[in-house]
Formats: C-alpha cells, sequence, structure tokens
C-alpha cells in the first residue's frame, strides 16, 4: 500500500508542468488531509507491535515526497526564469544616457597652441608664482620704487611687499638667476592681475605669454621672425607684421606689434597685437648676464586679445562667466 502511494506520488510529481500541478499534488499527498496523513491515521488499525515500523515507513514515505516536490519545484523555476529570459530582448541600439562632456577652455587652447609651436622652436615653459614681491615683479624689470611706468601697472598689494603680479616677467626674472648666466629661450604663460574697471575689453585678472631668448648672437631680427612665426601659426599664413617704436622699462629698443588684416574694401588694415623689444641692459645685470656678451629679446602678449580676435569674441567677460553657450562654442576646436 505505501509502495503504491510512493509510486502514484513519485509520478504525479514527475508528469507536473506547472507550479501550480505541483501544489496540486503536494496538497493531494501531504496537506492535513491528504493521503500521507490518511496513511498515518491508520496506524490505530494495526497491531500495537507493527506500528513503529509503520510509522517509520510513512515518515520516510513523506520525506521522499517532499524532497521529490522540493526537486520538481527547483526545476519547473528554472524552466520559468530559462523561458523568460529567453523571451526578454534588450535593445541595444537605444540610445544610453547622454554624459556631458566639458572641454578645454577657449584660453587654455590658445596657450596649448603656444605651448606647442614654440616647444618646436627649442623654448621652454616656465612657470612661477602668482603672488610675487616687489623685487621680482618690478626692481628686476628695471622699475625701481618711483619709476612713473609702475602706474601703467597698477597693482593689487597684499602687503608693503607682496602683490598679484601685474606680469609674467617675475617667472622669467626668477629663471634667468636660475640659469646662471647660461642662454635661455623660454615662454611664460599665465595669469596676471592689474587695478582695473572691467569693461569688455579690460579684465583685473587675464592672462599672458611672455618669451624671452638671451643668447650671445641674438639680434632684432631673431626678434621679428619669432613674431612672425608666431602671428603667422595663430592666424594664418597671408598675415605680415608692422613694428612700430615704444617703450617699455626692461626692453630697449621697445616696439608694438601690429598683425595686418584685410579691410572689407580690400585695402590692408593693421590691429595692435603685443609689444616686444632687446632685453635692457639693467636686466641683464641684474638677471645674472654681462650685457657686454650677452643680447636677448623679449615679448608679451594678453591671451584673451589674441584670443578674442582669433575668434572675433567681442566681450573679454565672456571667458570668465562660464556660460556654456560661449563655451560649447570651442568644445573640439583644439588641434
Ligand atoms: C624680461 C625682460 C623683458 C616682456 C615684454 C611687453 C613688451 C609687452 C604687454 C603685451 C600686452 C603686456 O599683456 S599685455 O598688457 N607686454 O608689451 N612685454 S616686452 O619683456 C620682458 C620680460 C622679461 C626678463
Amino acid at each position: 500500500m505505501i509502495d503504491t502511494l510512493k509510486k502514484q506520488a513519485l509520478e504525479a510529481i514527475l508528469n507536473a508542468e506547472s507550479l501550480e500541478q505541483l501544489d496540486e499534488v503536494r496538497v493531494r499527498y501531504l496537506s492535513k488531509k491528504g493521503e500521507v496523513s490518511l496513511l498515518m491515521g491508520k496506524l490505530r488499525d494495526i497491531p500495537q507491535e507493527e506500528r513503529p515500523q509503520f510509522g517509520a515507513l510513512v515518515n520516510s514515505l513523506k520525506e521522499t515526497i517532499e524532497l521529490a516536490l522540493y526537486q520538481k519545484k527547483q526545476g519547473l523555476e528554472d524552466q520559468a526564469l530559462w523561458v523568460a529570459l529567453s523571451k526578454e530582448k534588450i535593445d541595444v541600439t537605444l540610445p544610453g544616457y547622454q554624459l556631458y562632456q566639458g572641454g578645454v577652455h577657449p584660453l587654455n587652447q590658445v596657450i596649448e597652441d603656444m605651448e606647442d609651436l614654440f616647444v618646436g622652436l627649442g623654448f621652454e615653459v616656465a612657470t612661477g608664482p602668482e603672488l610675487e614681491n616687489d623685487h621680482y615683479n618690478f626692481e628686476m624689470m628695471n622699475l625701481d620704487k618711483d619709476h612713473p611706468a609702475r602706474a601703467m601697472q597698477d597693482s593689487f598689494y597684499v602687503d608693503e611687499n607682496l602683490l598679484l603680479r601685474t606680469h609674467t616677467s617675475p617667472v622669467q626674472a626668477r629663471t634667468m638667476l636660475e640659469k646662471q648666466g647660461k642662454p635661455l629661450r623660454i615662454i611664460c604663460p599665465g595669469k596676471v592681475y592689474r587695478r582695473d574697471d572691467d569693461d569688455p575689453t579690460h579684465s583685473h585678472q587675464f592672462m599672458q605669454i611672455e618669451g624671452l631668448v638671451i643668447d650671445e648672437s641674438i639680434t632684432f631680427a631673431n626678434l621679428k621672425d619669432s613674431l612672425l612665426t608666431m602671428v603667422k601659426h595663430l592666424f594664418g599664413p597671408e598675415r605680415i607684421i608692422r613694428l612700430r617704436p615704444s617703450y617699455f622699462p626692461f626692453t630697449e629698443p621697445s616696439v608694438e606689434v601690429d598683425v595686418s588684416y584685410q579691410k572689407k574694401d580690400g585695402t590692408l588694415g593693421w590691429i595692435e597685437i603685443l609689444g616686444a623689444g632687446q632685453v635692457h641692459p639693467n636686466v641683464l645685470k641684474m638677471g645674472g648676464y654681462d650685457p657686454k656678451k650677452f643680447r636677448g629679446f623679449a615679448f608679451g602678449v594678453g591671451v584673451e586679445r589674441i584670443t578674442m580676435l582669433k575668434y572675433k569674441i567681442d566681450d573679454i567677460r565672456h571667458f570668465y562667466t562660464n556660460d556654456l553657450r560661449f563655451l560649447n562654442q570651442f568644445k573640439g576646436a583644439s588641434k
């Protein structure tokens, strides 16, 4: 009787095709009023001495059915999962989430482009502190305490001696001392600060690139050639430059440099873009170079100014206000 029941139960479990059908089998055999409980109820009808053996057999039957149910349940669940997964489709062609990707700031693009050019010409890139002392910012640039040109570079002083550098020239002064009289070729890009009322063409903080070359046989022709190379690289091979006499305390002679452009009527126009000159003998001397033996040339250019000219930007403040409508126009513009 027990064997027949076992056979029937195992067959029913084997034939169950769904979790629902399997549960029906469980109820039929293992619930309170199920076949196994009924069998247990027959315990009273059999002789006392046979009861333990009968009880053990029914318990073993129950365990066998439980195990078979458990295994079948696992099988059916795996099968259901497999069916669900094989029906489920992921459309790999759907676009993913759009991640915002920033870009290099237009001023940094121009700086990086200039660095590439000048490194290719044999220059090193030098940087230095933005908080400078009076000595490097002014004294070593041939601007002593009562020099009227100090007023041209109205400054932000932190105390009597410390100020936010008004140009990157102190980096050049420091490099001259480091090089201990050896020839040098450097460009110095960086932020500079001058007291100014901000408007479309002025900012109290802006960026400069200054260049300095010192060697034994440097001439003005070397300066002119370097500047022409720079201007053609920046604005195009059709451009030419024009030098006009000027004055800076750290260079003698000094020039202002204009770049050519074609006016609407086809004639040639000129726009001032930078200042330059032959390094003043006093500056050479203070930097540890003998002016009888060494010559140098130097130039300084406002990065905002050339970037504005290159990309026809009408207000310097666009560079600092982080408006993505402005900045996004320069994404991917760098080489
Ligand atoms: C050393 C010697 C000489 C750097 C120079 C200029 C001319 C110049 C201006 C351009 C626009 C500043 O950003 S701006 O306002 N600069 O005209 N700068 S010569 O001369 C040096 C620098 C360092 C040791």
